[in-house]
């Protein structure tokens, strides 16, 4: 396997497993050398928890991308998750520019909304600058209604395959290659993930937990990329983020205390073993 050099801009939400304090552990189990960059960094997660703290990092970032380019620092992916401002994405599409090797990979899971509804620090300009990132990276792993904001298309909690394929064709008009489309769900006991590579659709098809956790978009995102960057097919890898989020949420459903993350570190010997 070759060693990859991944950089991943996301916050640090110090308690709360989610964004850094997962994509972290997970792109390092999965044998790549992973460098972070933190947008913001926050007491907790802003999902159920209140009081929360904000260090907003944007003005820490040219100086940091300024260094790196000075000592020749440069990433065969660059991943993106949950950012702490409109500028930061314009910082982002600089680094997609400037700190590339020659086949970087650039993955963005537009991180700000969930059931039909954009997180608490988001706003439609935050949404508009968004759709200038995900349409200029060669994957995006929304969920339906990170999807939905992203094109206009209505948000519907019960839909059907039609609906789900009006929706990825509005992706691919405004300029999405390859999609990974999340928590698509067509029975009550099933889940799944739409992959999308140009007009080449498939489906991976999984059990589902009848109950949402939080964190698992970016427990899943991380393990899409580590699979992906070690060579697995976009629908591979998909797959296998899907096997590894599902037992990760299994390992957590019977403790109610852990409301706020899901207790993914246990299961990290299972999503290696996938990657040989
Ligand atoms: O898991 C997404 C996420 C990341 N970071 C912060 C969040 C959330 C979801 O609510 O609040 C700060």
């Amino acid at each position: 396997m070759s060693y990859k050099k991944v950089l991943t801009v996301q916050d640090i939400s110090c308690f709360g497993q989610c964004s850094l304090t997962v994509a972290l552990p997970i792109l390092s189990a999965a044998g790549l050398e992973t460098v972070i960059l933190p947008s913001a960094v926050l007491s907790t997660h802003t999902a159920g928890f209140t009081g929360f703290t904000v260090r907003d990092l944007t003005e820490d970032i040219p100086a940091i991308t300024a260094h790196w380019k000075k000592e020749k620092i440069s990433f065969d992916a660059i991943y993106t998750g949950y950012l702490g401002s409109t500028e930061q994405i314009d910082y982002v599409k600089d680094m997609f520019k400037t700190l590339g090797n020659e086949n970087l990979v650039t993955i963005v899971d537009p991180a700000m909304a969930d059931y039909g509804k954009l997180y608490p620090a988001f706003d439609a300009a935050f949404v508009e600058q968004m759709k200038t990132l995900a349409f200029s990276a060669d994957i995006i792993l929304p969920n339906i209604t990170e999807a939905c904001f992203l094109t206009g298309h209505e948000y519907r909690d019960k839909y059907d395959e039609k609906y789900i394929d009006e929706l990825l064709a509005k992706l691919r008009a405004a300029g999405a290659k390859t999609v990974i489309l999340t928590g698509v769900s067509y029975s009550d006991t099933t889940t799944g993930v739409v992959v999308l590579e140009g007009d080449n659709k498939s489906y991976y098809e999984h059990r589902k937990i009848p109950k949402g956790s939080h964190g698992t978009g970016d427990v899943y995102a991380s393990a899409f990329v580590g699979a992906y960057l070690n060579g697995k097919s976009a629908y591979d890898a998909a797959g296998i983020a899907a096997e590894y989020t599902v037992r990760c949420i299994e390992n957590t459903v019977d403790d109610p205390a852990h409301w706020y993350g899901v207790k993914f570190e246990p299961v990290l010997p299972y999503f290696i073993e996938q990657l040989k």
